[in-house]
């Protein structure tokens, strides 16, 4: 009886833990507003999460983020570009312009923003540049 007690308790704390790995991404990901510090058609990173700290923002391409002060520093972004047909932004892991696939760290449509970037992305992002698609 004791067992069959806490073998429920399990259970149920494991449905616990598991609805909460569901939501807490998506959650801590999207934003549905875009800051209001970014102006019209620019990309602009924050230092910190939720656009806070110091921010960076281009109307152009940017091949190396350390002439700015701006390498490995991007904790939340937001794609404020106007959909002119060359409005999504590819992020990149290092400097230069390095399509290969795993440089890649983010494609951002106009108007997405993300206050939260998760561990694969917080503090990675070196260069961007303006496409046509992701
Ligand atoms: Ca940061």
């Amino acid at each position: 009886m004791r067992l069959r007690t806490l073998m429920t308790a399990l259970a149920v704390s494991a449905l616990g833990l598991g609805a909460l790995t569901l939501t807490a991404p998506t959650a801590a990901a999207s934003a549905q507003w875009m800051p209001s510090n970014c102006g019209s058609g620019n990309f602009c990173i924050y230092d910190n999460q939720n656009f806070g700290g110091r921010m960076w923002a281009w109307a152009g391409n940017n091949d190396d983020y350390t002439r700015s002060g701006a390498n490995d520093r991007a904790s939340s972004w937001a794609n404020n570009g106007i959909d002119d047909g060359w409005a999504r932004v590819w992020v990149f892991q290092n400097t230069s312009w390095d399509h290969q696939y795993g440089n890649l760290l983010a494609c951002l449509g106009p108007g997405e923003a993300y206050a939260s970037l998760d561990g694969s992305q917080d503090n990675q992002a070196s260069a961007h540049t303006w496409e046509q698609r992701c």
